[in-house]
């Protein structure tokens, strides 16, 4: 069960971000507005927000996630892949130290975006992308074999669709995997239920399991059905928006 999340109000310069979409200029208003229901969205779950204030220096700050891997056992900051993010990490790392005083930070030449990073259980998934390099996924794995966690890598570099490794999954808990129709043979996945997304639906692989809920995007009925038919309970929030800068439920906060 998580507690708390930290989340950070979009900054106007919102549309300046790093995005490969080509689905128009986000709407800051409705940025806001999507944003604000997110938040009660996790509120909705039982957390405890803690909200940061926009920071113009990163347009991207908003994507909170990829800026730390927050296990129940201990934290870890990242050191984002691409140069606009790193900043982001000091910005956020006095909130990150209220709840996990002592948290390591990946080193470079390491890199390590948090949307790479796919928690499932006592094993993480570390995801080899063009934000994740292979330094950083081996001292992500050290600081994880420390706590006591397994890991090991899958490469989506050639999956040119997704930034992240969780653009395409999203562990859900109780076994069960959700995962794109590209890395749906994957053999990591074997091991665990899984419930395919189609093409057409590939955006909303990225969902999250918040509690008894799971927070799926607007306007995939496929998937929507096929979590309540294993029992699942969805909280559908329009992410129109994020979406136009890559962005996903998951890169929105960071729970624990
Ligand atoms: C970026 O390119 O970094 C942002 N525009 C989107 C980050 C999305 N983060 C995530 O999936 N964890």
């Amino acid at each position: 069960m998580f507690t708390h999340a930290i989340v950070r109000i979009p900054a106007a310069n919102f549309a300046e971000g790093l995005t490969t979409a080509a689905l128009g200029v986000p709407d800051f208003d409705l940025v806001l507005e999507q944003h604000a229901r997110y938040c009660g969205a996790l509120q909705e779950c039982g957390l405890d927000l803690t909200t940061l204030d926009a920071d113009l220096r990163y347009p991207d700050s908003t994507f909170v996630e990829d800026t730390a891997i927050l296990t129940a056992r201990a934290a870890i900051l990242t050191r984002p892949g691409a140069n606009s993010l790193i900043g982001e990490v000091d910005a956020i790392r006095g909130a990150i130290n209220q709840f996990f005083p002592t948290a390591p930070a990946i080193q470079s030449p390491g890199s390590v975006d948090g949307g790479d990073i796919c928690e499932a259980g006592e094993h993480f998934f570390i995801g080899l992308s063009h934000r994740t390099n292979e330094e950083g996924a081996g001292q992500l794995a050290a600081h994880l074999a420390g706590l006591g966690y397994t890991s090991s890598t899958i490469d989506v570099r050639a999956i040119t669709s997704i930034l992240h490794l969780k653009s395409g999954i999203s562990y859900i808990g109780d076994h069960t995997i959700v995962v794109m129709e590209e890395m749906a043979v994957n053999e990591a996945f074997r091991a665990l239920d899984l419930i395919q997304v189609s093409l057409e639906e590939s955006y909303a692989a990225n969902c999250v399991r918040v509690n008894n809920r799971v927070l799926v995007a607007s306007g995939f009925p496929r998937l929507t059905a096929a979590l309540r038919a294993r029992g699942f309970d969805p909280l559908i929030l329009d992410m129109s928006e994020f979406q136009k800068m890559d962005g996903g439920l998951s890169c929105l906060s960071l729970r624990f």
